[in-house]
Formats: C-alpha cells, sequence, structure tokens
C-alpha cells in the first residue's frame, strides 16, 4: 500500500515550556520510526513556535489543536491557519470532538477551519465520531456520514487531508472498539472518500483515535483502512508515544 501511516499526538490543554523535554525525546526515539511512519505532534498554541523551532531539521512534525477560518481581523483569542504556519506548524487538527461539543463546533465551522488550513499552507486532521447513544441506537455510520458530507471541504487531495475516526465514547475513558468495529467503520470512510474524491480518496490517510496506548496499538493499527493513530493522554510522554509509533 502507499499509505504512509501517521502517528499523531494531541495534547490537548496540556503542556508547558519545560515539557519540550518530552518532545525531544520523541525527537531521539523518531530516527527509529520514521523510515515507517511520519510523527506528528500537536501541542497547546503558546508551544507551537517553539516547539517547531526545536523540532525543525528531525522527522517530527508540528502541528496545532484547531485554527479559526479567517486569515486575521477583529476576533479576540482567535487563532488563524496563517499563523499556525507562520509559528512552524505544518499540520492542525479540525472538529475534535471536544472542539464540537464543549465549543459547539458545528460540521459547516469544521469545514471552514479546513479550508483555511488549506489555505494556509497546512494539512487537516479532520475528526470525526459518533457518540455512545448514537452507536447503540445504530447510528453510527450515519452520523459519521453526516459528518464526513458537512465537514470535509470540496475537492481535498490527500496532500492536505487526513481523517481521524474517533469514537466518543472511546476518548479518555479506556475503551476501544473491538477490530471488527473499526474495521467496518474506517472501510465505510475509505468508501465515503473515494466517491467524493475518487483517487485522492483512496491515498487520504484515515487515523483511529480514542484510548490508544502501547498495549492496544499493534492490535488496533493492524486493522485495514487503519493508516495511523491521533493520541490523546499516552503522547504526552516521549516513551508512551513511541511505545505505539514502535508498532510500525
Ligand atoms: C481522542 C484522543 C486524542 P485519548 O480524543 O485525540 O485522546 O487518546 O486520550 O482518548
Amino acid at each position: 500500500r502507499t499509505r504512509r501511516p501517521v502517528v499523531a499526538g494531541n495534547w490537548k490543554m496540556n503542556g508547558l515550556a519545560a515539557s519540550v523535554s518530552e518532545l525531544k525525546g520523541i525527537m531521539a526515539g523518531a530516527k527509529a520510526v520514521s523510515g515507517k511512519a511520519e510523527l506528528l505532534v500537536c501541542p497547546p498554541a503558546t508551544l507551537v513556535a517553539s516547539f517547531a523551532k526545536t523540532a525543525k531539521g528531525s522527522t517530527v512534525h508540528i502541528g496545532g489543536q484547531t485554527c479559526y477560518s479567517e486569515a486575521s481581523g477583529a476576533f479576540t483569542g482567535e487563532i488563524s491557519a496563517e499563523m499556525l504556519a507562520d509559528a512552524g506548524a505544518t499540520h492542525v487538527i479540525v472538529g475534535h470532538s471536544e472542539r464540537r461539543t464543549i465549543f459547539k463546533e458545528k460540521d459547516a465551522d469544521v469545514q471552514k477551519k479546513a479550508l483555511a488550513a488549506r489555505r494556509a499552507g497546512l494539512i487537516s486532521i479532520v475528526c470525526v465520531g459518533e457518540t455512545k447513544e448514537q452507536r447503540e441506537a445504530d447510528r453510527a455510520t450515519i452520523i459519521v456520514g453526516q459528518q464526513l458530507t458537512g465537514s470535509l471541504p470540496e475537492g481535498a487531495k490527500a496532500a492536505n487531508l487526513i481523517v481521524a475516526y474517533e469514537p466518543v465514547w472511546a476518548i479518555g475513558t479506556g475503551l476501544t472498539p473491538t477490530p471488527a468495529d473499526i474495521a467496518e467503520m474506517h472501510n465505510f470512510i475509505r468508501e465515503r472518500l473515494a466517491a467524493r474524491f475518487k483517487a485522492e480518496g483512496e491515498e487520504v490517510r484515515i487515523l483511529y483515535g480514542g484510548s490508544v496506548k502501547a498495549s492496544n496499538a499493534a492490535e488496533l493499527m493492524a486493522v485495514r483502512n487503519v493508516d495511523g493513530a491521533l493520541v490523546g493522554g499516552a503522547s504526552l510522554k516521549a516513551d508512551d508515544f513511541l511505545g505505539i509509533a514502535n508498532v510500525y
């Protein structure tokens, strides 16, 4: 297969200047996996510039966790995709379930952010995923299908889009879907991507996220159409994160 796996760390609202020691630990271990998978660290926005400087010339990429859709202007507190790019980021996560739930982002907002990311030359990681209630009501694929339709930008290419499937009930809970459930959803997402973006859709990486850790990564990453992981809690410590990346 031609899709190069991505192991991405989403630090969420964690990390201070001193956390650069973890980034350095990741960089030190990255050489061993760089031939097999791409590594990405998404620290809080306050650390993007310094992390990008530290990681410059290494195989570790730095990304943001969200961005605003406009390039600049009177949007107090927001950070644009252009600003992330200027700070040295190459990627940005958009539409994470915490953004969708806590900050009320809708599919249309997520789509605008993904378009802004492309405008700024960033690769967006668009997150989708169903809640526990939606899965129990057998609506998981319907919900994810709607999120894909509404959140993915027109004309996306594998070079500027990554999709992350993160079932909301698996985030930070220690629960994970079965490999069969993940396979079903990732196959569904692949079909949707291929239908909408044709050959490019075959090349878009689809990451799994939700309680990925070193002890379950090998099983989860072996699932067909799982092209890597979006890791939260287990990305904060270099050893944990490298333990996941080392399954490749
Ligand atoms: C899901 C994931 C990272 P965790 O949100 O995006 O977090 O691995 O802690 O479940």
